[in-house]
C-alpha cells in the first residue's frame, strides 16, 4: 500500500520570529553563560529544546479562555471550570491548585513525610526529591533495572520493580513509607511509560500495606498513549478512558500542568482523602494563595481547564509523540546513541557513549549540550551528573547510570523542518566528537545546582603547558 503521511492537527495563525546567530556570537554567549544552557538568554537561542515545560503553544480556544478570566480573589468561576476538568479527566475528588508542579510537591511532602521516612519512587525527579528531602525523607529508587540501561528496548521502562518495593517495605516497615510517588512517562529515564498492569499491581501491593500512591501525573496523558500503543487490550480504548483508569488506581496526584495540559504556568495537587484535602487547603494559603486560586490568575486556570480537555484528544497526542519519534528515528538511523525506545517528550542522547573520551567527572552531558548550542543555536539540557547533585549524607557527587542530554520538544511549537535542522547538527557533532572537551564546575549552588552552576572548558594536553592530561581554562 502507498504510504500516506500524517500532519499536525492544526494550522498556524500567529508566528514568533526566531533569530539565527553567528558561531562567534554563540561562542561568546555560552562562555558568558558559564557553559550552562539554563543561563543563556533565550534571544540567543535559535531552536529551544531546553524543556517542554510551560513552552507549549496555546490554542485559540485557550486564548479565548484567558479573556474569560474571573480575577476575583475568592471563588473565581475559573476555579470551578478547572475543578470540573480535573474531575472529568483525572477523576480525583479534591483539587488544590498550585502555581506549578513543585508547589504541589511541596504541599504533599510537608503534609505526609516525617523525618526519617523513606519515600519510594520510580526514579528521582529533581524538584520532587528536593521537597521529599527538605521534609526529612530519603528518596528510594524502586524503578525496574532496565530503566537504567539506555539500550534496553523494554516497552515499559517506567515500571516499578515490585520486588524492590516489597523489600523496602520489609526493610523499613510500611509505617515509615508515607507514600509511593509513581511517575508516569518517567522523565529522567527518557520519557518512559509504566504499563497499566504494573500500575494496578504496584497500587494493589501498596494498598495491601496501607501505603497510599500519589501519581506524578505531569506526563500521564503521554503515558496513556504508550499504553494504547503497546499494551494488549488497550488499542481500542480512548486516551481519556486510559488516563482515568491510571488515576483510578491511585490516591491522588501532583501535577505540573505546564507539560501535558498545554499551559505556560500552573499545577495542582488532587487527592481523594477528605482529611488530607482539608490539611492541604490549610497549607496552600501559606505558600501559594487562597485554595481557589493557588498562586494562579483566574485566566490561567481557565486556560488549564481547556488545555486538559485538548490534551486527551487522540489526534493531538498522536502528532505530539509522532514529532518526537520523527526526530528520534533520524538520529537512531544515523547511529547516534539515544535512549531506547524513543520516549514521549524528547530525545535523550547518551552523552557517555557519544563522548567516550570525557570522564564522568568532566560532565560529558553538560559539555555536549554546550557544544550543540555552539554548533547550531539549538538549546538542550543536561540530565546526568550535574542534575543528580550530591548525596545528602556523604556530600559526594552522584554519578547516575544515565548521563544524558535531553532534546525536549515543546508541544505544537516547532515544525518538521526544525527537527531536520536539529538532527543535522547532532549528526555533525557525532562525526567529530573529539572536538568536544570536558568541563570543570567552578560555581556550584547549594540547591538544584544544574539550574545555575557555572563551568569552564578543559583544554586538551597538547594545548596546555602542564604535564596533566587536560586543564581547565579559568576566566
Ligand atoms: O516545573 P514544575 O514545578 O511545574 O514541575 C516539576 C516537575 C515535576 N515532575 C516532573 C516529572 C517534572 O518533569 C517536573 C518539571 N519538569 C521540568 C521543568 C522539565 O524540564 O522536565
Amino acid at each position: 500500500m502507498k504510504r500516506r503521511s500524517w500532519a499536525e492537527p492544526y494550522k498556524i495563525k500567529m508566528v514568533e520570529p526566531i533569530r539565527m546567530t553567528s558561531r562567534e556570537e554563540r561562542e561568546r554567549a555560552i562562555a558568558e553563560a558559564g557553559y550552562n544552557t539554563f543561563l543563556l538568554r533565550s534571544q540567543d537561542v535559535y531552536i529551544d529544546l531546553l524543556t517542554d515545560s510551560g513552552t507549549s503553544a496555546m490554542s485559540d480556544r485557550q486564548w479565548a479562555g484567558m479573556m474569560r478570566g474571573d480575577e476575583a480573589y475568592a471563588g473565581s468561576r475559573n476555579y470551578y471550570s478547572l475543578e470540573a476538568a480535573v474531575h472529568e479527566h483525572y477523576g480525583y475528588k479534591h483539587l488544590i491548585p498550585t502555581h506549578q508542579g513543585r508547589g504541589a510537591e511541596h504541599l504533599l511532602s510537608q503534609l505526609c513525610i516525617n523525618p526519617g521516612d523513606s519515600v519510594p519512587g520510580n526514579m528521582y525527579f529533581t524538584t520532587t526529591r528536593h521537597h521529599q528531602e527538605a521534609a526529612g525523607g530519603s528518596f528510594v529508587d524502586v524503578i525496574v533495572n532496565e530503566a537504567h540501561d539506555p539500550a534496553s528496548e523494554h516497552p515499559f521502562k517506567g515500571n516499578v520493580d515490585l520486588d524492590k518495593m516489597r523489600s523496602l517495605i520489609e526493610r523499613v516497615g510500611a509505617e515509615r513509607i508515607p507514600y509511593l510517588s509513581l511517575e508516569t512517562n518517567v522523565n529522567m529515564a527518557g520519557g518512559q511509560p509504566c504499563s497499566m498492569e504494573n500500575i494496578r499491581a504496584v497500587c494493589a501491593l501498596c494498598h495491601e500495606h496501607g501505603i497510599p500512591v500519589y501519581l506524578d501525573a505531569t506526563r500521564a496523558v503521554e503515558n496513556a498513549w504508550f499504553i494504547k500503543q503497546r499494551e494488549a487490550g488497550f488499542a481500542d480504548r480512548t486516551i481519556k478512558s486510559i488516563l482515568l483508569e491510571i488515576c483510578s488506581h491511585t490516591d491522588g496526584c501532583t501535577m505540573s500542568a505546564k507539560k501535558d495540559s498545554l499551559v505556560n504556568i500552573g499545577g495542582f495537587l488532587a487527592v481523594n482523602d477528605d482529611a488530607l484535602a482539608e490539611r492541604a487547603r490549610n497549607l496552600v494559603v501559606v505558600y501559594e494563595g487562597l485554595h481557589t486560586y493557588g498562586g494562579l490568575a483566574g485566566r490561567d486556570m481557565e486556560a488549564m481547564a481547556i488545555g486538559i480537555a485538548e490534551s486527551v484528544q487522540e489526534d493531538h497526542i498522536r502528532a505530539r509523540i509522532g514529532q518526537v519519534e520523527y526526530l528520534g528515528l533520524r538520529l537512531m538511523d544515523a547511529g547516534v546513541p539515544i535512549v531506547r525506545p524513543i520516549g514521549g517528550h524528547g530525545i535523550f542522547i547518551d552523552a557517555a557513549r557519544f563522548l567516550p573520551h570525557i570522564p564522568r567527572e568532566r560532565f560529558p552531558a553538560q559539555a555536549l549540550a554546550a557544544a550543540l548550542y555552539v554548533d547550531s543555536g539549538v538549546r538542550s539540557m543536561e540530565r546526568g551528573g550535574v542534575s543528580a547533585g550530591r548525596d545528602p549524607e556523604t556530600g559526594e557527587n552522584i554519578f547516575p547510570s544515565l548521563e544524558l542530554i535531553r532534546l525536549t520538544l515543546p508541544r505544537r511549537v516547532y515544525t518538521q523542518a526544525h527537527m531536520d535542522v536539529v538532527a543535522e547538527s547532532v549528526l555533525d557533532l557525532h562525526e567529530h566528537p573529539e572536538q568536544v572537551q570536558g568541563l570543570e564546575m567552578v560555581h556550584e549552588p547549594e540547591h538544584l545546582r544544574f539550574f545555575q552552576a557555572r563551568f569552564v572548558p578543559m583544554v586538551p594536553a597538547s594545548a596546555s603547558c602542564g604535564g596533566i592530561a587536560a586543564q581547565s581554562v579559568r576566566p
